[in-house]
C-alpha cells in the first residue's frame, strides 16, 4: 500500500468481535453457549488492560465472534464501564490488514486514537481504539491479528 490514506480508505476486512462487559465471565459464557451455540476458542489474561477475556465464535468456520470480558482490577477499563453502564455491549472491533498503516490514514484525517501505539490484544493481536466520542457513541477497537 503506497498511500496511507489510501490504506483507510481500504476499509476494514472483518468485524472481528463483538466487547461484552461483564461482572459474571462463566454465566455469561454460559448464556451465549446454551441459547446460541458459541463455543470458547480463546481465553487469556491482558495484564496491560487489566482484563480477562474469552473469545466466543459461533458459525461454520467460527467468523462470529464475541470477547466477553471482565475486570482484573479497579484500574480496567471494564471496571469503570460496569460501574458506569452496567454489563453489556462495550466494544466493536474491527480487523484490518496492518494497524500502523490504517492509524496513519485515520490520523491524516484528523482522527484520534487512544494510544500513541499499539498495544497488545488477544493471541498477540495488535489493538488500538477509537473513543467513542469521536465515533458516535461507539467505542471502536481496530485489530490486526497475528499470522496465522
Ligand atoms: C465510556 N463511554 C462509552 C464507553 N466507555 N461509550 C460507549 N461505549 C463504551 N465502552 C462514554 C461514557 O458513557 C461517557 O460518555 C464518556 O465515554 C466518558 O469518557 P471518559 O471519561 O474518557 O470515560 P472512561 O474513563 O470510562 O474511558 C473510556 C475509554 C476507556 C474509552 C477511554 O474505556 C478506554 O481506555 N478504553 C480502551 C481500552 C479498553 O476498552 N479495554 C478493554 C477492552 P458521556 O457521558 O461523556 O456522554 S480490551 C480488548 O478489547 C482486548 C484486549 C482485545 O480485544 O484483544
Ligand atoms: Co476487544
Amino acid at each position: 500500500m503506497e498511500n496511507a490514506a489510501a490504506a483507510a480508505m481500504d476499509g476494514v476486512l472483518a468485524i472481528d468481535h463483538v466487547g461484552v462487559a461483564t461482572a459474571d465471565l462463566e454465566a455469561t459464557i454460559a448464556y451465549y453457549r446454551d441459547l446460541f451455540g458459541f463455543v470458547e476458542v480463546h481465553r487469556e489474561e491482558n495484564a496491560e488492560q487489566q482484563v480477562i477475556e474469552v473469545m466466543l465464535a459461533a458459525g461454520a468456520g467460527r467468523p462470529a465472534q464475541l470477547q466477553v470480558l471482565a475486570a482484573l482490577s479497579a484500574s480496567s477499563a471494564i471496571h469503570r464501564f460496569l460501574e458506569r453502564s452496567g454489563p453489556g455491549q462495550h466494544h466493536l472491533a474491527l480487523r484490518v490488514a496492518d494497524l500502523e498503516e490504517f492509524t496513519v490514514g485515520l490520523r491524516a484525517r484528523g482522527l484520534q486514537l487512544l494510544y500513541p501505539e499499539a498495544r497488545p490484544g488477544t493471541a498477540d493481536s495488535k489493538i488500538n481504539f477509537i473513543h467513542p466520542r469521536d465515533a458516535g457513541g461507539v467505542l471502536i477497537e481496530l485489530v490486526e491479528t497475528a499470522e496465522e
